[in-house]
């Protein structure tokens, strides 16, 4: 079979035997929206408008420093928040947990899953088009869908997929990061004409606005990357904050461990955690008994109360999470 067959029309039948209803469908990433999340929803949203289809996109919530310094550097408006999706239809990008989307989303339709995490709890009876691929960014998934779609992809929509995969591979330096997103990375670098030289001092704007916490409370740094998860059962809130300052990071981390009670409490979870890499390594936070045995089966015994130290750089997603698992099942 020719290979063309596979792509273009075919896959665009495959769409409009979905149920679009009637009203516009939102295209919307997690809650504590990052930098991939929010250009996969643009990105997306494009693609599926240039289809004929009646889609925005739109965020589960306050985009972060990083994600206003990409939207400024590559020229791309943020979408709106979408406080409630109760009654809508939605397509989810860059998640399929139902503990990690937009609030109402357990009472909205769910169209579409672009994602590439692991496969979540999502559940719908009607027909569903998804795609799960383990990459390192979701902006690489959807210009694959751009192929198989056969809709060329604009000057404006590379330099969004670019954000994102800058953002969620960091500049390909994630452990996540595969061939597809360096193929991909580079297409979209040649494509908008960026030298390797202002990429670089590009994603050293976008990463001096990660790293910037002004203005910010304690509470609003925990949860700024923070996603919850069900696992076994259980309800866990995970933080992951990157911090380099060598000489003030017992006292960032005692910040962090200060107010996760609250973030505890203000949070439908029963642990909460939160993995704080500094160079080459990382420091597991934990609150409570609970939180404590999940931790200390993972990552073995803390030498300071609420303070595991681990002697390499952790991944929220390929390393704790399958640890956490693994303890939970315990
Ligand atoms: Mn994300």
């Amino acid at each position: 079979m020719p290979k063309e067959l596979c792509h273009g029309i075919c896959y665009r039948e495959a769409l409009k035997s979905l149920d679009w209803g009637t009203e516009t469908v939102y295209a919307i990433g997690h809650k504590a929206p990052d930098t991939d999340t929010v250009t996969s929803a643009i990105a997306y949203a494009t693609l599926m408008q240039k289809l004929g289809f009646s889609v925005e996109a739109r965020i589960a919530g306050k985009a972060n420093n990083e994600t206003k310094c990409a939207a400024t550097l590559f020229g791309f408006d943020l979408p709106p928040i979408l406080e409630d999706a109760s009654g809508k239809t939605l397509i989810l990008v860059d998640h399929s947990e139902t503990c990690q989307a937009v609030s109402g989303a357990k009472d909205a339709r769910i169209l579409q899953i672009i994602d590439h995490h692991g496969l979540g709890d999502i559940m719908e009876s009607k027909r569903i088009f998804a795609k799960v691929f383990p990459v390192g960014s979701t902006c690489t998934i959807i210009y694959t869908c751009f192929q198989e779609f056969d809709v060329e992809i604009s000057k404006s929509v590379a330099r969004v997929l670019l954000a994102g995969i800058l953002s969620g591979t960091k500049n390909l330096k994630k452990k996540t990061t595969t061939e597809l997103d360096r193929v991909v990375y580079k297409a979209l670098t040649e494509q908008i004409n960026l030298s390797d030289k202002n990429l670089e001092m590009v994603y050293s704007e976008m990463e001096k606005a990660a790293k910037n916490f002004d203005g910010m409370t304690d509470e609003e740094i925990f949860n700024s990357d923070a996603k919850d998860y069900v696992i076994n059962g259980h309800k866990f809130r995970l933080g992951s904050l990157h911090f380099d300052d060598k000489k003030s990071i017992d006292d960032f981390l005692h910040r962090m461990l200060a107010v996760m009670p609250k973030v505890l409490q203000d949070s439908a979870n029963e642990m909460i955690f939160c993995n704080v890499s500094c160079h080459k390594h990382s420091y597991i936070l934990y609150f409570n008994e609970q939180a404590q045995k999940i931790a200390e089966a993972a990552y073995g015994k803390s030498k300071k109360a609420g303070i595991i130290y681990v002697d390499h750089r952790l991944n929220r997603k390929v390393d704790i999470i399958p640890a956490f698992t693994q303890a939970l099942l315990l």
